[in-house]
């Protein structure tokens, strides 16, 4: 019995370390940007209100979950961003999304404000396919 002990006071100091070493990172300090998904449907985004940070990259991962097309259109928005290498939106800065599809783009906002989102496909925003996103200043 008390070899036994002894066998697993010596196996423990091993197991604590590995169990250290693959620990998640802190909240707060992960790799890459953090991705927020956005949902496009008939006739909606959600969420349709988004608060980011200036200077604080995202990735924004829109999800087509329709059948039919959507599109992210923020003119604005996009205009008051600034990119990574090969990651820039469309000209006009309307991302198509074609239906059961997804489409990803990395983004650094840059200028504190409040953006309008719609979709552009006829009569959608009317319907309500419309979102606000709200940039606000860098932490101090
Ligand atoms: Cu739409």
């Amino acid at each position: 019995m008390r070899r036994l002990l002894a066998a697993l006071l010596l196996a423990l100091p091993p197991v604590a370390g590995w169990a250290q070493r693959s620990a998640p990172p802190p909240h707060g300090l992960s790799v890459g940007p953090q991705t927020i998904t956005i949902r496009l449907s008939s006739f909606a985004f959600e969420p349709d209100h988004l608060r980011l940070r200036a200077g604080v990259p995202v990735r924004l991962r829109l999800v087509n979950e329709s059948d039919g097309g959507h599109d992210f259109s923020a003119p604005g928005f996009f205009a008051a961003s600034a990119y990574f290498a090969g990651s820039a939106p469309p000209p006009g800065g309307t991302i198509d999304v074609a239906g059961k599809s997804a489409a990803e783009i990395s983004i650094v906002p840059q200028r504190p404000g409040s953006y309008r989102v719609e979709c552009t496909h006829f009569l959608h925003s009317l319907f309500g396919m419309t979102a606000t996103i709200d940039v606000v200043g860098a932490s101090p």
